[in-house]
């Protein structure tokens, strides 16, 4: 999630001789609903950064010298956006307003309701000894450890995640696999048959949260995540539990509104 708090640049000081700065104003809105924020949004132009405030109708003003900028604008709940090829001109003031989209959960699953959302290779699927929310998590080899020569997946079912950017993926992982031999790894793929490994764990026995970007699958028809499990053929373990999957990004599918939620600490 997108700080809005921190350090921020100054403006120039007041002591550089009239007309010598050019200015760059705009305001802040929702790209989904058009209307102003009701959390402060971040906006820094090169090293020049200040707060547009809801109570100030999200507006901003900046000042620095002429030149070209990049103009980086954020705000908790919402997808951070860039533009590049601000040419700024002194004395003159040069208008910008930028719509940001607002980042919602796509998919959320704590596999408290079976395995609706997945395709499962035998043998994975519920494990209710393990598990971060009750009563159950997701685990490669329910019955005990994973075989010798293992190499399962389970698999999402296809995602449309067209218009969709900012994509993100955040689970809990407990990674009881031999050291260095034994993995579980996360895929994805666009087609079902190329497939990239994002990330891989071994022989981390403890809950971690895992928290990775799936940009690659922006904008995909048809995005394929899947967690597979492989291993050698001496010495076996537990196997690789997972739990409370969220699936997170920006976009017209989000609607309106995570203002609310965002500002009261939700994330
Ligand atoms: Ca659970
Ligand atoms: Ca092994």
């Amino acid at each position: 999630m997108v700080a809005v708090t921190g350090r921020l640049t100054p403006t120039p000081s007041k002591s550089s001789p009239p007309g010598s700065t050019a200015r760059l104003a705009g305001s802040i809105s929702n790209a989904n609903t058009g209307s102003t924020l009701a959390v402060p949004a971040r906006v820094q132009l090169g090293n020049y950064a200040t707060l547009a405030m809801p109570a100030a109708g999200s507006s901003y003003s900046l000042r620095a010298p002429s030149g070209s900028y990049t103009l980086e604008v954020s705000a908790a709940g919402y997808a951070p956006k860039t533009l590049t090829g601000i040419n700024l001109a002194a004395p003159a003031t040069a208008q910008r307003n930028v719509a940001l989209s607002p980042l919602c959960t796509l998919l959320a699953d704590d596999a408290s309701a079976g395995l609706a959302n997945f395709s499962a290779q035998a043998p994975w699927g519920l494990g209710t000894t393990r598990f971060v929310s009750a009563p159950a998590a997701f685990t490669d080899s329910p019955g005990g450890d994973y075989a010798a020569n293992a190499n399962t997946a389970l698999s999402l079912v296809p995602l449309d995640l067209r218009d969709v950017t900012h994509a993100r993926l955040k689970f809990q992982s407990w990674c009881d696999t031999e050291a260095g031999f034994d993995r579980g790894r996360v895929e994805i793929s666009t087609d079902g048959s190329v497939w990239t490994e994002i990330w891989s764990c071994s022989a981390n026995a403890a809950w971690t949260e895992v928290d990775l970007d799936l940009g690659a699958l922006d904008d995909q028809s048809s995005a394929l995540i899947r967690f597979r499990l492989t291993s050698d053929a001496a010495v076996q373990r537990e196997g690789w539990s997972i739990d409370d999957l969220v699936l997170s990004g920006a976009g017209a599918v989000c609607g309106g509104v995570p203002d609310a939620l965002f500002a009261n600490g939700f994330e």
